[in-house]
């Protein structure tokens, strides 16, 4: 709902204030607003980190998920376009456009097989950032990012979610953390760094599409596993698959390969799988302490 800019004069009502930063309302669904912040700002770099993106509840509300993760993207897009600013455009793509992937690792170059509201929508913005980037020259990068963590990240996430509940149960909190399918596996990385390849992808002189990734890949039960190991408890004894928290369809596996990330803005993550799993929950872990013991 909001729209992060550096031009002063910006509304801002509740959110805190920054020297360099100004926020302006705005909605992905809402064209006009969109148009009217380009128009003003005139912005040199902009990037679309907006979506609806849980891709279970994308099942739950697929219209509204296509109107603001597929077109949404479109609308920003023209709004660039018809206002006539040179703007550089970051398109946040995603891994889930490989969906029931149809090689192992993933490239830029590998098929996209998309499994969910969410992924197809974002297939959309993929391809409309692509013609726009042909058709009128525009220069609209796609970041194909992988599974991107940090403390963050929603508790609706299954990260954040594990974590959060592992901090509480090592403050002696009595609780259950509920699941879905622990046989998934994602390429997980922590965000600072994919934000840092994001802002090197528009420092480029042409416009491209990258993946980002670690090239490891684990299953939900490995991030459990790793987590109750740090707190020197059993994930058995604390957690409960629910059968509603599984997907209709699922990506059983992703795995990104970002050799070409690495040759074009000399990329590469640098935290492990088990430096991020720690890195979360030391963070919970101090949260659940200030909100009080197990009430994270
Ligand atoms: O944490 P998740 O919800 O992330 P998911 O679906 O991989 O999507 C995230 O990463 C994408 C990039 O690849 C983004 F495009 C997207 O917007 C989002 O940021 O689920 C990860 C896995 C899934 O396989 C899911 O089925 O965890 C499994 N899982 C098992 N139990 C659960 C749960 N996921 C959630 N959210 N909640 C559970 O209770």
């Amino acid at each position: 709902k909001y729209v992060i800019g550096s031009h002063e004069g910006g509304l801002v009502t509740d959110m805190p204030s920054h020297d360099n930063l100004f926020l302006y309302y705005g909605d992905l669904s809402d064209f006009s607003s969109i148009s009217r912040i380009i128009t003003t700002i005139r912005p040199d770099e902009v990037y679309n980190l907006a979506a609806m993106s849980d891709v279970r509840v994308s099942f739950d509300i697929p219209e509204y998920t296509g109107d603001v993760s597929g077109l949404g993207a479109l609308r920003v897009i023209e709004a660039v376009r018809q206002a006539g600013v040179p703007a550089k455009i970051y398109q946040a793509s995603t891994s889930e456009l490989y969906g029931k992937v149809l090689e192992v690792p993933q490239t830029e170059t590998t098929p996209f097989n998309p499994r969910s509201p969410y992924a197809i929508a974002k297939q959309y913005a993929y391809w409309m950032s692509k013609s726009y980037r042909d058709g009128y020259g525009m220069f609209i990068t796609n970041g194909i990012l992988f599974n991107h963590e940090s403390p963050r990240r929603g508790p609706n996430f299954v990260t954040r979610k594990i974590t959060r509940g592992a901090a509480a149960i090592a403050l002696g909190g009595d609780r259950k953390i509920y699941l879905g399918n622990l046989d998934a596996k994602r390429d997980w990385g922590y965000a600072p760094e994919y934000v840092e390849a994001m802002w090197r992808m528009l420092q480029l002189e042409k416009p491209d599409d990258y993946v980002l990734a670690t090239g490891e890949t684990h299953t939900i039960r490995e991030f459990l596993e790793e987590a109750f190991r740090h707190i020197g408890k059993r994930w058995e004894d604390h957690v409960e698959i629910k059968q509603e928290l599984f997907r209709p369809s699922e990506v059983d596996i992703l795995m990104g390969d970002a050799s070409k990330a690495k040759r074009d803005l000399g990329w590469e993550p640098q935290t492990t799988f088990k430096d991020l799993v720690k890195l979360l929950l030391d963070a919970d872990i101090e949260l659940a302490k200030q909100n009080g013991s197990g009430q994270s």
